[in-house]
């Protein structure tokens, strides 16, 4: 009754209309996001990817050496990076080679190491690159991924794990290789399992793991207009992704018998959930990559074995993994920007099947 009376008064029903219109355009010219904040204590955090920074960026100024302290006294580098800008410039021209880029990482050491001038880094990020003739794309890679890794004060080294040979690739297979030859290296607190192709476009994407959960980093990307439900699923850990060497044990690596595109990735998420942990995620907005465009490659076709494999994998990665890698290293050398490890890791069994019943073209190499 008491309403109908206020209703009733022409002016608050005025001023009620009024709080209405003024909640409705506040809302909609992206109030929204500020009214699930009030909800939610971890917002989505806001960037303007149409202002971008230069990854070189003061960086001279970061990576000015301060005075040699012989007690060595530095102090641990602060949580969070002074130096870290958002949203980054990445494009696909004009980028130098790499003597030039050397030059403009003149902190990073043989085999591609860096470690902070002037604090005691709190993580040690290994990221290791699978890759076989895509030398472009190393190069781009190159040049962005040094000055982002050191905008975030890590101390860390790049790993390009090089398949011998002409077999089909093995994405999943290298990656095992190159954990065990940069764990000889260097006591990693966490691994990045990094696509040659793909390039972060912030900052606060941070190469650091998460203690509890295998992380997917690579979760907004141009090629799928930065939107995760545009990904190919939920479970997707393609890409870019991290794990500390504990959890990596703990699923028995990474699958060896992956030859060619695809699958592989799904069964290490798979692994992931078997071995009880989820999977960790950046904020979408922080999770920006591009993608550098490129054909299918040769000797990386679709693999047609993924399916099947796939539905083996509860049964079999307690066998498939770490505990059954085997390989022999070709070379590991301390090139200006990475460490070059070349590994023979064998042939494709379905390539010698196909010589054993001659069904194979005459041009594969053994
Ligand atoms: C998926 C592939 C992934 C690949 C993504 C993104 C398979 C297995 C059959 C379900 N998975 O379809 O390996 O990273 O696409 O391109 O093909």
């Amino acid at each position: 009754m008491v309403i109908c009376r206020v209703f009733e008064r022409p002016c608050t029903l005025a001023l009620l209309i009024g709080f209405q219109f003024v909640f409705v355009v506040y809302f909609s010219i992206g109030g929204f996001r500020s009214l699930g904040s009030l909800f939610d204590r971890s917002p989505e955090p806001a960037f303007d990817y149409s202002k971008t920074h230069d990854v070189y960026t003061n960086l001279s100024a970061i990576s000015k050496r301060t005075e040699s302290d012989p007690e060595d006294n530095r102090p641990f580098c602060p949580e969070r990076s002074p130096y870290l800008v958002g949203p980054l410039t990445v494009t696909f021209s004009n980028i130098p080679p790499l003597l030039i880029i050397q030059q403009k990482n003149l902190l990073v050491a043989k085999g591609g190491h860096y470690t902070p001038p002037n604090c005691v880094a709190r993580y040690k990020t290994a990221v290791l690159v699978p890759h076989r003739n895509r030398e472009i794309h190393l190069r781009y890679l190159l040049y962005y991924l040094h000055p982002f890794l050191q905008r975030q004060q890590l101390q860390y080294g790049i790993y390009v794990i090089h398949q011998a040979g002409n077999s089909t690739f093995n994405r999943a297979k290298l990656l095992n290789v190159g954990v065990k030859e940069a764990m000889k290296d260097e006591d990693w607190d966490c691994l990045f399992l990094h696509d040659v192709d793909l390039i972060p476009e912030n900052d606060h994407n941070l190469y650091i793991c998460d203690p509890y959960s295998p992380k997917h980093a690579s979760v907004a990307m141009n090629k799928f207009g930065y939107r995760t439900h545009r990904l190919p699923y939920s479970m997707y850990f393609g890409g870019v992704s991290a794990i500390t060497p504990e959890q990596y044990l703990k699923i028995n690596g990474f699958p060896n018998e992956y030859w060619g595109w695809g699958g592989e990735d799904d069964d290490i998420a798979t692994r992931v959930r078997i071995a009880g942990m989820k999977i960790a995620r950046p904020p979408v907005s922080v999770g920006h990559y591009k993608m550098i465009k490129h054909k299918g490659d040769k000797g990386n076709e679709e693999n047609p074995r993924r399916f099947n494999l796939l539905m083996q994998t509860r049964r079999k990665w307690i066998q498939d993994g770490m505990n059954s890698l085997t390989y022999s290293l070709i070379s590991k050398e301390l090139e200006p920007l990475y460490t070059n490890i070349t590994a023979d890791i064998g042939v494709d069994p379905k390539t010698l099947a196909a010589a054993v019943t001659g069904t194979v073209k005459k041009e594969v190499v053994f």
